[in-house]
């Protein structure tokens, strides 16, 4: 995929799924098939938790979940794994606070897309004085799906991260479901992240096309405001 400008990317990151094999219910490349087919406009493959697959058995299934993200357009993010997402030559790399310095991460990715999890403006400030391409802030809503998820932010978090003059895109993440998705984009949010909306869905593909609908009408709501 072709490196992609800011607002480009902005697009992209309206419906962020994010998948590991810990995530699913059925067999995890057809989730995000499934998910594809759906409406989804970027994927991360975020292999962590409990049974989560390592060294070559992970290699395996990120190269297959990378194929058909290709076959698609669908932008395909490392989450952590920076090693991972050089030798699959991923389009980009997702972080956390706990991950290292923005700016040597930067430095080795060159100009993949780097995203990095924030929960306040000034973790904001140093991911964008490092290198940062978007923030992805939360948890917005209570969570199961991460263990070690920081105390509830609300839509606080979005809504300080645009007053406070940011203008890189932001996802909102946690708890997100088709019934509160479009109160996130009018906090502010370019997009929404996503993990168990989609993939414990009885049915992926619609779970993913609602997301679409409701974030896409969102989002002309607010262009048009
Ligand atoms: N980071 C903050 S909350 C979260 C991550 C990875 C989990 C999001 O999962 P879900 O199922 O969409 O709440
Ligand atoms: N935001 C995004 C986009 N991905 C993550 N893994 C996270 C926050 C923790
Ligand atoms: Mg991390």
């Amino acid at each position: 995929m072709k490196r992609l400008n800011k607002e480009a990317l902005r697009h992209k990151l309206s419906v962020y799924f994010i998948l590991g094999t810990p995530n699913c219910r059925q067999e995890p490349v057809t989730v995000l098939r499934e998910a594809i087919n759906g409406g989804i406009t970027i994927f991360q493959f975020r292999e962590k938790g409990r049974n989560a697959l390592k060294g070559q058995e992970k290699y395996a299934i990120a190269e297959e979940m990378q194929y058909y993200c290709r076959k698609s357009g669908v932008p395909f993010i490392v989450n952590d794994d920076i090693k991972l997402a050089l030798e699959l030559d991923a389009d980009g790399v997702h972080i956390g606070q706990e991950d290292g310095s923005v700016e040597e991460i930067r430095e080795r990715i060159g100009n993949k897309i780097l995203g990095v999890s924030v929960h306040d403006s000034r973790e904001a400030s140093v991911a964008l004085a490092g290198g940062a391409d978007y923030f992805g802030a939360g948890p917005v809503f209570p969570t199961k799906t991460k263990e070690d998820a920081r105390p509830v932010q609300g839509l606080n978090i979005i809504t300080n991260l645009r007053n406070g003059g940011f203008n890189l895109p932001v996802v909102g993440i946690g708890g997100i479901t088709a019934m509160n998705a479009s109160s996130v984009i009018k906090a502010g949010a370019d997009g929404i992240a996503v993990i168990s909306a989609i993939s414990l869905a009885d049915d992926v593909w619609q779970a993913a096309a609602l997301l679409k609908n409701r974030v896409d009408k969102a989002l002309k709501k607010m262009e048009a405001e």
